[in-house]
């Protein structure tokens, strides 16, 4: 069982957020990546209500979570987290050098291709739900989320995974589409609603996902 008190890999995450976010936040991917290749993590919670502690900001420099300790390795950023597990791990990312990159740029494509049209649409529907500014702006966000789904959604065709196999790529893309779940959008691409069923019925993720959730008070 991956996490484990004694682990000399950390993860930073939060120890409550508000119901919407429970699920998303984006230790989960760090947590899925480490259950993926059963590598023990500790958890150190941080209350996101309150000032982060003394000294956070150099460990995670915009004060966020995750951030992932192993020795004298600091990290943060999930995408660059992800990265480090896979460079050890072939589950996560392939040891041939052609799919190593494939697998990085789907990762990649997953946060500054996907995630910020998907992010820009959470915030006008949960932060900013019934100001006019977000009333005129929500057509032209879902436009662009869509307009991004159907391209991945192009790409995967038929395929299981982005690849040839799962890696990291789509670890980190299924993380993405999941902030969509307050919409219907995705359920106009069937093929990535199999994708998303496919990578979250994996063991790993389903215990990830409880981790998070456990470490939520109340
Ligand atoms: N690009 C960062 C984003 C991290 C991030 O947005 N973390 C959120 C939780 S999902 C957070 O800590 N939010 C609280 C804050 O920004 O103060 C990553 O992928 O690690």
């Amino acid at each position: 069982m991956p996490v484990s008190p004694n682990a000399t890999a950390e993860i930073t995450a939060f120890n409550w957020v508000p119901p919407f976010a429970h699920g998303l936040v984006r230790d989960l991917r760090v947590r899925w990546a480490c259950e993926e290749i059963g590598l023990p993590y500790r958890v150190r919670l941080l209350d996101a209500r309150l000032p982060k502690p003394a000294g956070y900001v150099k460990e995670q420099p915009f004060e966020q979570v995750p951030s992932f300790r192993d020795g004298a390795l600091q990290l943060f950023e999930s995408g660059a987290i992800l990265l480090h597990l896979g460079e050890n791990d072939e589950r996560l990312l392939p040891r041939d050098p052609l799919a190593r990159s494939r697998a990085t740029a789907w990762l990649i494509s997953a946060l500054n291709s996907v995630e910020p049209a998907v992010q820009n649409l959470a915030s006008i529907d949960l932060f900013h739900s019934g100001e006019e500014w977000a009333r005129l702006r929500r057509p032209g966000a879902v436009e662009f989320v869509q307009q991004k789904l159907s391209r991945v959604s192009a790409w995967l065709g038929e395929r299981e995974w982005l690849e040839d196999r799962f890696t990291v790529g789509d670890l980190m893309m299924v993380t993405v589409l999941r902030n969509l779940r307050h919409t219907d959008l995705l359920a106009g691409f069937p093929n990535l609603v199999a994708l998303q069923n496919r990578a979250e019925s994996r063991p790993a993720f389903q215990a990830a996902l409880a981790a998070q959730i456990a470490d939520f008070e109340g």
